[in-house]
């Protein structure tokens, strides 16, 4: 070997992936080796070969017009005193960096919102009984949700009351719905649903959203070269179009998948790469679309398509389910998850996985040259997700033939499973949990009577056991250990009594540990929240769904808020909201409607913010006058976790809690008598 070549060979060796230095999950683990000592690479590898470029990092790069890119880093001599910094028309630092970050959630607010509008388009038309596939389930919820839209669940004939058709309401409320995307004037519906203080100040603010389409195409305009160059002006618009997401795109489509496919209640599951089965045909549902992934469920439990499976040689069909696609099968029929945003080209490495079947969002254009190396059929399923590299096989979804396409899928999938070209190796490790805490259920469960109530939860606030609820939430991200923050921030919070709730990838990195069991309050809280997890049975961390449902998050901070004796807005709460392993836009307009709804938000690993100080300093300073709630980067997780606790503190203290009142915790009586009164 030549000196270079030995130099090259070191250089290699010091760049290849240790596992354990990039992940806390022990099947992560070891598929890096298999991915290793197979030849494949996957995101941990190029995150070692590719760091983040530093302009970009800070915010301050702009490439809006083809004068640019205009490249303002900041640098020590700008600390020093003077900031000149300007791009070719002008724009200053703030400018830029406020124009990307109101960018961002116009992309997240857009993703989750086009995700609404296809949940809306699918109920009418099952409103309409334009395809059988689907149709209504919880008609409850329906009653529930129609006189939000203004819509009656009664008429009167002949002088006397009767209940109104439930597919004539449902027709109605899916019209007023999918309105919500195209209203050019007035507010959209849902915005009546957050507590009167909250929804009067964003009145005054003048920040309630018209429609959920025109808020987002607003930003672009205002982004676009020459237009809004106040940053406090374009962070407006930026509250405008993210609780257009929060409050409309996403709060309807959780509604909407709860009243189509049944709203969630604790149920049990499974999660890890350990619940594939080799011999077993495995059917992984990748992406964030309820629509396609409820059909494959029916689909891949055909009693045709198991016999189909059998004369392949295989003893069933395992579906299982990655990402956000994952969360809404598993809350609503318990069915399996594989892993969370990281692990998705791990499934593949297994090479027990038959069919990744990806709709939208989170998806890696490397699943397909992933799948070049092991068997896998990369399927993909949405007119507006295709994959150009690869091998990737595209069968399109229309929901109006849902089931026969869904079985095409799942056919696809048993056809590719004698083409597996090695024993496939599958991790052990599968864990328990307990899910499905949809608002309903926490009413329910911790209501714990015929009337479900918030009052008992807020009563184990006030009274201190309790000492407040933190939203953990969001995304794996590459540039730092997989899971490792998601897990430190929960148990902290946990070990200082403050219940936690959870949605998206850090609901998968806690089912993952353990911590979504009611056996886990005693092993991981502060003695308080450990006894009123016992007394009610539930799991000290609440598994609320998927992304789009953080709306649940919402719903349920302004049920506290009307329970009372917790102030009178969500920002009186004790309470905080965080993301400690954000990756995707969306993320962004999930904080920023947090933010906009009165909640202290802190993000962990980076925000493209640092390099516009003024802009910076209004996000993490000054927002909090004007909202209530304000952003936050921390990149340590117990850090994070501390200041959240702090947060809870001070609101505890101006709520006159912080001698906490000891009270003995209710029995059943004394609920009944609250319950009576
Ligand atoms: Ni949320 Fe869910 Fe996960 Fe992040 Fe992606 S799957 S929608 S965006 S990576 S939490
Ligand atoms: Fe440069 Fe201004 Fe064009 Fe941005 S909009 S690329 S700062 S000239």
């Amino acid at each position: 070997m030549s000196a270079e070549e030995i130099k090259a060979k070191a250089e290699a060796k010091a760049k290849a992936v240790d596992p354990k230095e990039v992940t806390v999950d022990i099947a992560t683990v070891e598929m890096l080796k298999k991915a290793a000592a197979d030849g494949c690479e996957t995101i941990f590898d190029r995150a070692l070969t590719m760091k983040p470029c530093n302009i970009g990092e800070q915010g301050t790069c702009c490439k809006n017009c083809a004068q640019g890119p205009c490249r303002l880093p900041l640098t020590k001599k700008q600390t020093e005193g003077k900031d000149d910094r300007k791009g070719l028309c002008g724009a200053t630092p703030e400018t830029i960096a406020a124009r990307n970050f109101a960018r961002m959630v116009a992309a997240g607010a857009a993703a989750h919102s086009d995700h609404g509008r296809g949940v809306a388009e699918v109920f009418l038309a099952a409103a309409r009984k334009e395809t059988h596939d689907y149709g209504i389930k919880d008609a409850e919820k329906l009653l529930e949700i129609a006189p939000d839209f203004g819509v009656a669940t009664t008429i009167v004939v002949d002088g006397e009351e009767k209940e109104r058709d439930i597919y004539e309401i449902a027709e109605e409320v899916g019209v007023k719905a999918l309105g919500q995307w195209g209203q050019q004037d007035g507010e959209i519906y849902y915005a009546k649903r957050a507590p009167e203080a909250r929804y009067e100040l964003w009145k005054k603010l003048d920040v309630i959203p018209r429609g959920i389409d025109r808020e987002i195409v607003e930003i672009m305009h205002r982004t676009h070269m020459g237009v809004d160059q106040d940053y406090h002006n374009i962070v407006k618009q930026c509250s405008r179009a993210a609780l257009a997401d929060g409050w409309a795109g996403s709060m309807i489509a959780t509604d909407l998948q709860d009243v189509m496919f049944g709203t969630p209640y604790p149920i049990q599951g499974e999660i890890n790469l350990g619940v594939l089965k080799a011999d077993h045909v495995n059917i992984i549902v990748h992406g964030h679309e309820p629509l396609l992934s409820e059909m494959i469920v029916v689909a891949s439990q055909d009693p045709e398509m198991l016999s189909y499976a059998a004369t392949k040689g295989a003893k069933g069909i395992v579906l299982a389910g990655m990402c956000c696609t994952a969360n809404e099968i598993l809350v609503r029929h318990g069915l399996p998850i594989a892993g969370n945003y990281l692990q998705q080209e791990l499934a593949i490495v297994t090479g027990a996985v038959d069919a990744m079947v990806v709709d939208v969002q989170c998806i890696m254009e490397n699943l397909a040259n992933l799948a070049m190396c092991y068997h896998t059929k990369v399927i993909t399923t949405n007119p507006r997700a295709m994959i150009e590299s690869g091998d990737t096989l595209h069968i399109e979804f229309d929901e109006h033939n849902a089931l026969e396409d869904a079985k095409k899928i799942v056919k696809a999938a048993i056809d590719n499973y004698t083409n597996r070209k090695a024993m496939p190796l599958i991790p052990t490790a599968k864990e328990k949990m307990v899910v499905g805490f949809s608002y309903e259920a926490i009413n329910y469960h911790l209501g714990g009577t015929f009337r479900g109530s918030y009052w008992p939860l807020n009563d184990n606030i006030i009274n201190g056991r309790i000492r407040g609820i933190g939203g953990v939430v969001g995304c794996n991200n590459a540039r730092t250990m997989h899971d490792s923050a998601h897990l430190i921030v929960v148990k902290e919070l946990l070990k200082n009594d403050v219940i936690v709730l959870t949605t998206g990838c850090n609901a998968m990195a806690c089912g993952k540990a353990g911590l979504l069991t009611p056996e886990a309050a005693k092993v991981y809280c502060g003695p308080g929240l450990a006894e009123v997890c016992e007394t009610v049975g539930i799991p000290p961390v609440l598994h609320m769904g998927s992304c789009v449902d953080n709306s649940r998050i919402l719903m349920a901070a302004t049920q506290v808020v009307k329970a009372g004796g917790l102030g009178k807005d969500i920002s009186d709460l004790p309470a905080a909201g965080c993301a400690p392993e954000w990756m995707s836009e969306k993320a962004i307009s999930i904080g920023q409607y947090f933010v906009a709804s009165g909640v202290y938000t802190l993000f962990g690993v980076t925000l493209p913010v640092s390099g516009a100080p003024r802009f910076q300093k209004h996000l993490f300073e000054e927002l909090e006058g004007i909202y209530g709630g304000k952003w936050d980067l921390v990149e340590d997780p117990y850090e994070m976790a501390h200041r959240m606790i702090a947060h809870i503190d001070k609101k505890r203290k101006a709520l006159g809690l912080d001698k906490a009142k000891e009270r003995v915790l209710m029995d059943m009586a004394d609920r009944q008598k609250l319950d009576a009164a």
